[in-house]
């Protein structure tokens, strides 16, 4: 198998085994790794109570705390690349990406991108059920992002994206410190600096029915600051070069903290 869906997980108990029981339904195969951050509200026995029905397509790492979507990521990307996965999926676990898309994405890939971003802000997408001061933040740091960095991506904070193996391999993970919104930015942004063809796939985004949100105002911050830093770093500081992955991915440390992997 050659696709991996990625879903970190903080306090998800109520949608953790419907999500993976929907990806598994699809009439496409793909994997899980779920990266779970010692949610008190046991989502990884969750996981570990489904290991039965799904073997070797179902894979859980165990961080010990609440460490951010950001890092939760790179570790999935590490391991994924590590397992030899070619197409490696980012979706929330919380029904507000449809996994059906899914499939949408990987077409996408297969039809020439080498980053497909399920978009809300693209013509035949659209945002359903959040309070409208939700939709304000969103579109206002999608515009942002594009008047500070000129890069054209309509929903640059998205996290539903398919990432061609290649691309994973290029970005130095190392120099990608950002753990919110903005950590979506800059993936896409190191992708684009990187020459990476990024292609926008209309997505229903429809907001979470279960559970709670993880967003609060340092991650609001941490992208304002953060798309400011990309932008200058680029300007002055030849961005590409230093986040452009020279060393062999093998040679790349695959476990930094200290976790327990399930398979
Ligand atoms: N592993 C890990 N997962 C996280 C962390 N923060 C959020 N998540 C997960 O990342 C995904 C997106 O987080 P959400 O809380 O849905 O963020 P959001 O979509 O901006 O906000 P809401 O939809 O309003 O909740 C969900 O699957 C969360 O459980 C974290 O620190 N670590
Ligand atoms: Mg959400």
């Amino acid at each position: 198998m050659d696709r991996i869906v990625i879903i970190p997980t903080y306090n998800e108990k109520e949608n953790i085994a419907a999500i993976i029981d929907a990806v598994f339904s699809l009439e496409e195969l793909f994997h899980i790794l779920v990266i779970d951050d010692g949610s008190p509200d046991g989502t990884a026995s969750i996981v570990k109570s489904l290991f039965p029905s799904y073997p070797g397509k179902l894979f859980l790492v165990e961080r010990r705390g609440k460490l951010g979507l950001g890092t939760a990521y790179i570790h999935g990307f590490r391991w994924a690349i590590e397992k030899g996965y070619d197409f490696v999926f980012e979706m929330d676990a919380d029904f507000s990406h449809n996994p059906k898309d899914l499939v949408r994405l990987f077409l996408a890939v297969k039809n020439g991108a080498d980053v497909a971003v399920g978009s809300r802000y693209v013509p035949g997408g659209a945002v359903r059920n959040w309070p409208s001061n939700r939709i304000f933040i969103s579109k206002g740091a999608s515009l942002y992002t594009r008047l500070i960095t000129w890069m054209k991506v309509k929903d640059p904070t998205a996290g539903f994206v398919c990432y061609k193996r290649a691309v994973l391999e290029a970005i130095n993970f190392d120099n990608i410190s950002f753990v919110g919104y903005a950590f979506q930015i800059e993936m896409k942004f190191a992708s684009w600096k990187l020459g990476f063809k990024i292609v926008e796939v209309p997505i229903t985004f429809i907001d979470r029915k279960y559970g709670t949100s993880k967003m609060n105002k340092g991650i609001i911050k941490e992208g304002i600051l953060g798309v400011l830093k990309l932008r200058w770093e680029s300007l002055f500081k030849n961005y590409r070069k230093r986040v452009h992955n020279i060393e062999l991915t093998q040679s790349n440390p695959i476990i930094k903290e200290r976790e327990f992997m399930h398979k």
